[in-house]
């Protein structure tokens, strides 16, 4: 344990300390567990301890909105394997935390939340404390474990819980419940330091049985059309080089879910991402590495996946994914790297590639799609439409390959996903599992904040609304954040007209905005971009500077469509179509 971090160490200038209390024992566990950056909105009763975590060592950044911190703290778990840190007050400020905890743990993100809370005694009989409210009840389905502390002696081993519940098995968000009276409980300061718990080995690896070995690679070599798909929870392993090494010698073609781009480079011979419909409806085996059979891939079933019969291999840390949609003929439980690496041996040297049949048809579609996009993705048209706009920095990410890319919307999303090529691992950040608006700001600062790399967040006008006020945050912090707002004037189009009124429809916002200015009140620099030649010269400007920059890149109202690629999941009224 570092002196800085020891209760006995000198508080106030050469002043011995024999007690300690809450907030020094807080602050102290989470250092000797290496936290090194809290997510945090102050206020009662955690003002406090911010400040001494912060005069402490521990970078305190401060939000706008618990939601963004918390998606802050999210998205540093993803990106580091260590439980990213949120701090928040009581009820309001909990619940605002509370949205990005269950996204945390949804996405398989490590993460703790915690919070503030008021008086247990006057909360449990309802007389109405200030911010009165049972937060730990409602924690507890949303996220993967929920703790209460109540004595200043059970912080560490409360600290040691949640952060070994945060990364061990299949990552997620917990809760930890800090009542306002823990914070100035005293003890004696040894007591308290040998209460602490540093965390041996949070994340154990969990070898797969050799007999689920042997069956995967039986499946696997028994195909005549197999393919691979890469899921996040592959990306968030961090054995990079074991999962290329494990494609390239099986020769298996393979799929990137969103945030698993870049994983291996997109433009990699073997990669089948513009070739996507082809490959999942004509494959016969499919291994699954990191991915979940969720939404995002039908579910295993139904059209996407084709009239041809398929057999899933799963590769999952967790045993309840198995069978979860569908059949599982090869589950493989355990955590990434262990299995692949298993897989990799069990292959050995003379693995049969699949058949040339199988690669050509694939190479075929994949260069058919490509050609068919490239004359769309040149055009310099002003207003710019999706394709020209994004065409512009598909180049900036080819040349910035380490840049870290945020992404949100819906139009904005899906065709950013397909047409952005990623080169490196965990570059890609979005929406993930629920689709949800409102990560980007939290995602953007925490990205820089954790990585050092240059951050470009391309926004649709909607989901920038979400977290944009963080816009500050950015200025405030000078982090090196590029956003770019693609600025259609509204949800998916501009163009909606109310048929029964004056108000506007429900999707569109005020016309000609100009959302650069707002950065420019905070000192950052704002550009207005109405081509994508102008686009791409503001972004280079941009990352070159490592300034704070806002680009408003007008799109042409009318270019986009109805919920982007996911039209077909909005309900229809019949009564309507009459
Ligand atoms: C928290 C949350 N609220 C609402 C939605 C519904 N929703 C999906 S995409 C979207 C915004 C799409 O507009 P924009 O970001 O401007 O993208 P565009 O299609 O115009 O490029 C909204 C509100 C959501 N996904 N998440
Ligand atoms: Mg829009």
């Amino acid at each position: 344990m570092s002196e800085a971090s020891t209760p006995n160490a000198a508080h106030d200038a050469g002043q011995e300390r024999e007690l300690t209390d809450g907030f020094h024992l807080v602050i102290d566990a989470l250092k000797l567990n290496g936290v090194e950056t809290i997510y945090h909105v102050p206020g009662i009763p955690v003002t406090d301890l911010g400040r001494m975590a912060q005069a402490e060592g521990i970078r305190v950044i401060s939000f706008r909105h618990e939601q963004n911190a918390g998606n802050a703290a999210a998205i540093a778990g993803y990106l580091t394997q260590k439980p990213g840190i949120c701090l928040t007050v009581s009820a309001p400020g909990f619940l605002n935390g509370l949205t990005a905890l269950a996204n945390a743990t949804t996405n398989c993100f490590p993460m703790i939340l915690i919070s503030g809370s008021s008086e247990r005694e006057i909360v449990d009989l309802q007389q109405g404390d200030y911010e009165e409210m049972d937060q730990l009840a409602i924690a507890k389905p949303l996220c993967k474990a929920a703790f209460r502390v109540l004595h200043a002696a059970d912080i560490g081993i409360a600290v040691a819980r949640a952060i070994r519940a945060a990364v061990s098995g299949r990552p997620g968000g917990v809760y930890l419940d800090l009542p306002a009276k823990l914070f100035s409980q005293v003890m004696d300061a040894e007591k308290g330091a040998q209460s602490l718990v540093k965390v041996i080995d949070a994340a154990p690896a969990q070898i797969p049985a050799p007999s689920a070995i042997k069956r995967a690679l039986d499946v696997l070599a028994s195909a005549k059309r197999p393919l691979v798909i890469l899921g996040k929870g592959a990306a968030y392993a961090q054995v990079d080089d074991t999962i290329r090494a494990f494609i390239e010698t099986s020769g298996v073609p393979f799929l990137q879910m969103s945030m698993a781009k870049g994983l291996l480079p997109d433009t990699h011979p073997q990669s089948a991402g513009a070739a996507r419909s082809t490959v999942l409806k004509e494959a016969d085996v499919v291994m699954l590495v990191g991915a979940r059979l969720n939404w995002l891939l039908s579910h295993g079933k139904g059209k996407t996946w084709g009239d041809a019969p398929k057999k899933f291999i799963q590769i999952d840390i967790e045993p309840k994914e198995m069978d979860s949609n569908i059949e599982i003929v090869a589950p493989v439980v355990g955590d990434i790297g262990s299995c692949v690496s298993a897989l990799m041996d069990g292959m050995g040297a003379n693995w049969t590639k699949p058949p040339s049949d199988w690669m050509a048809t694939i190479a075929a579609k994949r260069d058919e799609n490509i050609a068919k996009m490239a004359p769309r993705l040149m055009n310099n048209n002003s207003p710019m439409d999706f394709h020209g706009a994004l065409g512009a920095l598909r180049t900036v990410v080819k040349e910035r390959p380490d840049m870290i890319l945020i992404n949100e919307g819906a139009n904005t999303l899906d065709l950013a996903r397909g047409i952005i090529d990623m080169y490196q691992p965990r570059k890609r950040l979005d929406v993930g599992t629920w689709g949800v608006m409102g990560i980007g700001m939290g995602y953007a600062v925490a990205a820089a904040i954790e990585t050092g790399k240059p951050v470009l967040a391309v926004e649709g006008d909607s989901a920038f609304g979400f977290s944009g006020m963080e816009v500050e945050t950015i200025c405030r912090y000078n982090l090196p954040v590029c956003i770019v707002i693609f600025n259609n004037s509204g949800i998916y189009r501009g163009t909606d007209v109310n048929t029964n009124g004056s108000d506007p429809a429900t999707t569109v916002f005020v016309r000609d905005s100009r959302y650069d200015k707002m950065m420019e009140a905070f000192g950052g620099v704002g550009v207005n971009a109405t081509s994508p030649d102008e686009l791409l010269r503001a972004v280079n400007a941009a990352i070159d500077s490592g300034k704070p920059t806002l680009i408003n890149a007008v799109i042409d109202p009318a270019a986009g469509t109805e919920s982007g690629r996911i039209g077909n999941l909005n309900p229809q009224s019949v009564v309507k179509k009459k």
